[in-house]
């Protein structure tokens, strides 16, 4: 999860897509890993929670990190974690590695289809404008405003040795 929440907030989002459209087969063990952070079977995980299921796991952190691991994982600036950003987080890597999932996540991203992702495209996933314009900022290398198939894939590949 630490490593989750260092990848560009874009990477994050498109392996929520992902996480999304998991077969219950797939999901088995993501669902179980999120029954027992949600301690109070609400379908969301708060700080407390969290902080909780770190203890009983033998992991101490401060408020801070709680905080910290908190937002990084919170895709939707609400403050707490549904199950689909969990996971994003912990789903096995296998389940986005391939080439026909990465388009199919684009697509879902560039919500007005016109192939490349904006922060309009953004603000209506995230809803929260400043958000949005981070998430963009943090992945446009080239400072032109959008993101194309092209810089997806680079986004995505970074850091993953077996992609594409
Ligand atoms: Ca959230
Ligand atoms: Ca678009
Ligand atoms: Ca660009």
């Amino acid at each position: 999860m630490r490593r989750y929440t260092q990848f560009p907030w874009l990477k994050r989002l498109a392996l929520a897509v992902v996480a999304k459209s998991l077969t219950p087969d797939q999901e088995a063990y993501t669902r179980e890993s999120f029954d027992c952070f949600d301690q109070t079977e609400d379908g969301v995980m708060t700080a407390a929670h969290l902080r909780a299921s770190l203890r009983t796991r033998g992991i101490g952190a401060t408020d801070g990190e709680v905080a910290a691991l908190l937002r990084g994982l919170d895709l939707n600036r609400d403050n707490v974690v549904t199950y689909t950003e969990f996971a994003a987080a912990v789903m096995p890597r296998l389940y986005y590695l391939n080439d026909r999932q990465i388009y199919d996540v684009f697509l879902v991203l560039d919500v007005d289809h016109d192939g490349r992702i904006t922060l309009s495209d953004l603000q209506r996933l995230v809803g929260d404008d400043v958000f949005a314009a981070t998430v963009l900022a943090e992945s446009d290398v080239d400072g032109d405003g959008l993101i194309d198939l092209a810089d997806f894939v680079a986004v995505l590949a970074a850091d993953e040795p077996h992609i594409l």
